[in-house]
């Protein structure tokens, strides 16, 4: 299995988070995916190479161009607000909620981040633009290498991405990695395709982006969102759309949810993967349904992610695999390779 990984990751490197009232130290921190390329390199797990490069319209295909501008200008935006803007990060605090407009862009910078944002968790740094343009690419290369024949990729790359929608950024996430890597495989003339989320929290980004789509199946098993991050979708009502109608599933778990109740839900999802008969897998590989986890409430332990590997193999479809959330992160490497270990086998 070919892993996709690129140094710039480390560009992004955010300093706190609102946390109940307080700015905390970030979670998502640059150490979570040199676990994981050191735990890959100790069992020699395949191998590991640079993206390949693509063009920023690659990235249209998912995102809006004004978001992407706004991406791409907003560190400087920001620093030239004042130069002594450069030892922070950007933190939104105001948004436009039910009854606003989001037709018009702002010119106040503050009011732009809102505009393209939902949380106050997620700061966007000086490095940001550039490690998640370079963790797209890895995604958009993990797809590239199924569309080449292989069985399985990895996508090493951070920050995440299955909280992003078409124009705005959260949940730690400002690309989204995985629906890129999905539309890449459409691109290239795979009919159907699916993307399991098995991040502890509801990928609601990628759900809204395929969420009228016949094409691309969304199946998310996630903590429930009346208690869980990020709270306002992944309800098991939400089926789609349109001519996306039944093509979304989402299983939501309690808190405290163990390794066998969650496992029937990786077989339901799977299951309607199968029935939907999709010709290529893309799995948003969240490691936070860890019983470590700082910040999630399942109660998965390391050995069982060989389990969800193998489970996942069984499927029998071209995989990629990208990289989501996962905070313990001393245990992500071991746990996020144990899935690729149980897939390979
Ligand atoms: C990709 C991904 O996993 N994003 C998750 C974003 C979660 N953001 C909210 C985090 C809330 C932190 N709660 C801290 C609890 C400390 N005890
Ligand atoms: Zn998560």
């Amino acid at each position: 299995m070919k892993t996709f990984y690129n140094h710039l990751h480390a560009q992004h490197q955010g300093k706190v988070e609102m946390f109940r009232g307080a700015l905390v130290p970030c979670f998502e921190v640059p150490a979570r995916a040199d676990h994981v390329l050191a735990e890959l390199k100790r069992r020699q797990l395949g191998t590991v190479q640079n993206p390949h490069a693509f063009d920023d319209s690659a990235l249209t295909a998912i995102h809006s161009p004004r978001y992407l501008n706004f991406l791409a200008t907003a560190w400087d935006q920001w620093v030239a607000l004042d130069p002594a803007n450069a030892d922070k990060d950007i933190l939104p605090s105001v948004w436009p909620t039910r009854t606003f407009r989001t037709d018009i862009e702002p010119d106040n910078f503050a009011a732009k981040v809102g505009l393209y944002s939902y949380d106050a968790g997620s700061p966007f740094t000086s490095g940001t633009w550039v490690a998640a343009r370079a963790g797209a690419h890895c995604a958009l290369s993990a797809a590239q290498q199924l569309v080449l024949g292989d069985r399985a990729s990895f996508a090493l790359s951070r920050p995440p991405g299955h909280h992003a929608g078409m124009d705005f950024f959260g949940g730690y996430c400002f690309l989204n990695n995985a629906a890129l890597a999905a539309q890449h495989l459409r691109n290239a003339g795979m009919k159907k395709v699916a993307v399991l989320d098995v991040d502890y929290h509801h990928g609601n980004g990628t759900q809204a982006i395929f969420y009228d789509r016949p094409d691309v199946f969304f199946a998310s098993i996630h903590g429930d969102p009346r208690t869980e991050y990020p709270f306002y979708l992944g309800h098991a009502d939400e089926k789609g759309q349109g001519a996306g109608l039944g093509t979304n599933l989402n299983l939501p778990l309690p808190r405290g949810t163990n390794y066998a109740t969650w496992a029937q839900a990786l077989d339901t999802a799977l299951a309607a993967i199968q029935a939907f008969g999709a010709e290529a897998l893309v799995v948003s590989l969240g490691m936070d349904t860890f019983e470590g986890d700082p910040i999630s409430g399942f109660t998965l332990k390391s050995d069982d992610y060989l389990r969800v590997g193998e489970r996942l193999a069984k499927a029998g479809l071209p995989t990629a695999f990208v990289f989501e959330g996962g905070y313990a992160v001393e245990e992500v490497g071991i746990n996020a390779v144990n899935v690729l270990q149980g897939f390979t086998g």
